[in-house]
């Protein structure tokens, strides 16, 4: 049942609003295909939203947060690898065998291979050369996500940013010692392309009605880094595991969310129907609470040891 909802965002922040909506920026409404446009965690000068994403730089957190931050900060600081002058040479099974074991050991809870595709890739940002991508999931503690809005789950967010650009590191610098340029994308600016698709196609599951995917075993509460190369590896395949199906009967999130911001039905955006979120809406709440999380925080897959029985319930429900 939908609460009655109240919240309103402050005048201090909604003075700094461009002139124009974060839903035309992300082509809600649009049926022809484009690529993204960038809107938030990116240089702040070079986007309208960018003063709010200052904004929420100044807002007052706590030592747990700033904790964390420092940490994820040591991570992002860390130096690469130089890549070794010999390249180790190995066939594609192989690579992706060792990649993916290396992936596990730095960090990641799960991985997933997908070929690189042009239209992922912000306006205005060049197209990484690179062939592969590798996307890696780092899971987020469910005691700590179910307090969102509140600090404790602002600093997990933080510690799983840490995380992610660690296990995405120990990729690439396995690789650069072998011989092989390899570049790693933790977060959390937004880099140069969108992540969810390329996880998409590397298998780590669906889009839920929460805008955030949906894994069959780390459920919704994850998050996503990456490393680009050009060594032969071998793609994963999508996974449709019934994530999609049973967000159509499900609207926990649409319920739950604060400021509104989830539809019930699938939008056209830039071509494609799919979910979406309201960025208007969504954003003044986020900033104002040191980012949020409450939709994946109440999505029935993000509890301990649910996804998994879930996604056999949907494939069961599908067999018959
Ligand atoms: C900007 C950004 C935000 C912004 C605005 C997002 C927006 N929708 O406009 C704000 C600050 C509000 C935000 C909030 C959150 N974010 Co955010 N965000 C990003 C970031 C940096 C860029 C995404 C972007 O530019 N979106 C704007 C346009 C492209 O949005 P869109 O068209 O609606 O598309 C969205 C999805 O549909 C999907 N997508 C894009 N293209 C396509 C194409 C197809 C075919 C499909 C199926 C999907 C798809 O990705 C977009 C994600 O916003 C990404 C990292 C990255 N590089 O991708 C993280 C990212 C998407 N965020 C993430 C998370 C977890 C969150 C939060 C839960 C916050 C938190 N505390 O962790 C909330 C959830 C909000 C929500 N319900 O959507 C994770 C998602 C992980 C996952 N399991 O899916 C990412 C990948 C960060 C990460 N490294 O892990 N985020």
């Amino acid at each position: 049942m939908k609460r009655a909802r109240s919240w309103k965002p402050s005048d201090e922040q909604m003075r700094l609003w461009p002139g124009v909506s974060g839903n035309t920026i992300n082509g809600l409404g649009e049926t022809t295909p484009r690529p993204p446009s960038p809107i938030y965690w990116h240089p702040p000068e070079r986007t309208p939203h960018g003063p709010l994403q200052r904004w929420f730089y100044t807002q007052s957190t706590s030592p747990l947060v700033d904790e964390a931050r420092k940490e994820r900060q040591k991570a992002i600081d860390a130096p690469l690898s130089a890549v070794a002058a010999t390249p180790r040479d190995a066939s594609a099974e192989a690579w992706t065998a060792e990649v993916k074991r290396v992936a596990l050991e730095s960090g990641a809870d799960v991985v997933g291979i997908a070929g690189f595709r042009p239209e992922w890739v912000f306006a205005g940002s060049p197209v990484p050369p690179e062939k592969w991508i590798i996307v890696l999931g780092v899971g987020m503690s469910y005691e700590a996500m179910r307090t969102a809005p509140d600090a404790l789950a602002a600093a997990e967010v933080s510690r799983q940013y840490g995380r992610g650009t660690r296990a995405a590191k120990g990729v690439a610098n396995f690789l650069r010692e072998a011989g092989h340029p390899a570049e790693p994308h933790g977060g959390p600016m937004a880099g140069a392309f969108v992540l969810i698709p390329a996880a998409i196609a590397a298998g780590l599951g669906e889009l839920g009605k929460h805008g955030s995917l949906i894994h069959r075993d780390l459920g919704a509460s994850f998050r996503l880094a990456c490393v680009l190369t050009d060594v032969p590896l071998i793609a994963d395949a999508p996974d449709v595991f019934g994530g999609d199906d049973f967000c159509q009967r499900c609207s926990l999130c649409v319920d739950e969310c604060p400021p509104d911001a989830i539809f019930q039905v699938k939008q056209d955006v830039r071509g494609e129907r799919r979910w979406y979120v309201d960025f208007d809406k969504c954003l003044p709440f986020f900033n104002e609470h040191m980012g949020c999380a409450i939709c994946v925080a109440v999505c029935p897959w993000s509890r301990p040891g649910v996804a998994p029985r879930l996604a056999q319930k949907m494939a069961a429900r599908k067999a018959r």
